[in-house]
């Protein structure tokens, strides 16, 4: 298995760019998807890979993205016990045979943004959870690569197509982002201005109210604690020019609410400006949304892949391994090799 170009710092030290494209050029890819902090799945997927990787069947184990944040109690939530045992993963078995995406799930716990649906809140309880493993996990969550593109033709990201970031500047930017020149932006401008008005106008509630609400978002720890203003800078994130692209990026819709046909050249276009001359990319695979059955192709080149949080029933999530070598013009062509797990 070769690997080029990605770069994962865990000596502490700060990049300020880095390759968000992993490139595969040989081995079978064995991919999972959006397990949301579900435990049971999860470790029934690692093992599935690890039979297989003692075999010579597997080469490299692929997470798309949105391990964190379960749907359920905080008891069956194992969130932080997942992501702990994927980074002892990539620890012991190398950069190039474990290889975790990040996801829209992910992505806010790196700008200490707020996540929430309807009634519920996400991000609060992985932020409590967190303790005296942050340091590791958000430098981990900074490290993560965007998307996989494969020899073959496969590409892989967390969510899909949109227009908004298939043109050739912003891919190019997505492609070498750097978390850090985002959260610096931010924080120019926080100390810049008065804070207790900044307070007051972003997150709509009084300067004496903020040091429980820091603690109740982000697990803040006082006025004393070096991230007591992360949670304003989150609304200041919020407001740039950047952060745009990049939730683009990590949440879309697809094609609900497009149409497939104009879905169909979004997609070819996204295609197009995340490949290089070597690595031409003809069909995308995703996680992110619902799929009957463990898994669903859109727009013939693109395969959405279930492996149990989105998969209808979830015991029909499902895995795919795949040749990364193996030529592939559409999305049919990886049907024979998505499995169900269960
Ligand atoms: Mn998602």
């Amino acid at each position: 298995m070769q690997v080029a170009g990605f770069v994962v710092s865990m000596d502490g030290a700060q990049k300020n760019t880095m390759e968000r494209a992993v490139d595969l050029v040989y081995g079978n890819a064995y991919v999972v998807t959006d397990l949301h902090g579900a435990w049971e799945p999860y470790e029934r997927y690692r093992d599935h890979f690890l039979d297989l990787y003692q075999q010579g069947l597997a080469d490299v184990l692929i997470f798309l993205g949105d391990i964190l944040h379960g749907y359920g109690s905080e008891e069956d939530d194992y969130s932080l016990p997942i992501i702990w045992d994927i980074m002892q993963l990539q620890a012991e078995l190398g950069t190039d045979r474990v290889i975790m995406l990040l996801g829209n799930h992910e992505l806010p716990h790196i700008y200490g943004v707020t996540l929430s649906k309807g009634e519920i809140e996400f991000t609060p309880r992985f932020e409590h959870a967190l303790g005296e493993y942050r340091p590791y996990v958000i430098e981990f969550l900074m490290g993560l690569p965007f998307c996989v593109r494969t020899l073959g033709g496969v590409m892989l990201t967390h969510a899909g197509a949109i227009a908004s970031v298939a043109t050739p500047d912003v891919a190019g930017r997505m492609l070498s982002f750097s978390h850090q020149a985002l959260l610096d932006e931010a924080d120019q401008l926080l100390y810049r201005e008065d804070v207790a008005d900044l307070i007051r106008a972003t997150l709509h509630i009084e300067p004496a109210e903020y040091e429980d609400q820091a603690y109740r978002y982000l697990a803040v720890n006082g006025p004393d604690d070096p991230r007591y203003y992360d949670l304003l800078r989150g609304f200041i994130v919020g407001n740039l020019r950047e952060w745009q692209n990049l939730w683009d990026f990590f949440f879309n819709q697809c094609e609900a609410g497009l149409g497939i046909s104009f879905y169909r050249r979004v997609l070819d276009q996204f295609l197009k400006v995340y490949s290089t001359p070597e690595m031409q990319q003809h069909v995308l695979v995703t996680g992110h949304m619902a799929a009957r059955n463990g898994y669903m192709v859109i727009a013939e080149q693109q395969l959405r892949l279930a492996s149990w949080a989105h998969a209808l029933p979830k015991e029909s999530g499902s895995y795919l391994l795949f040749d990364v070598e193996s030529p592939v013009e559409t999305a049919v062509d990886l049907l024979s090799h998505v499995h169900p797990i269960y």
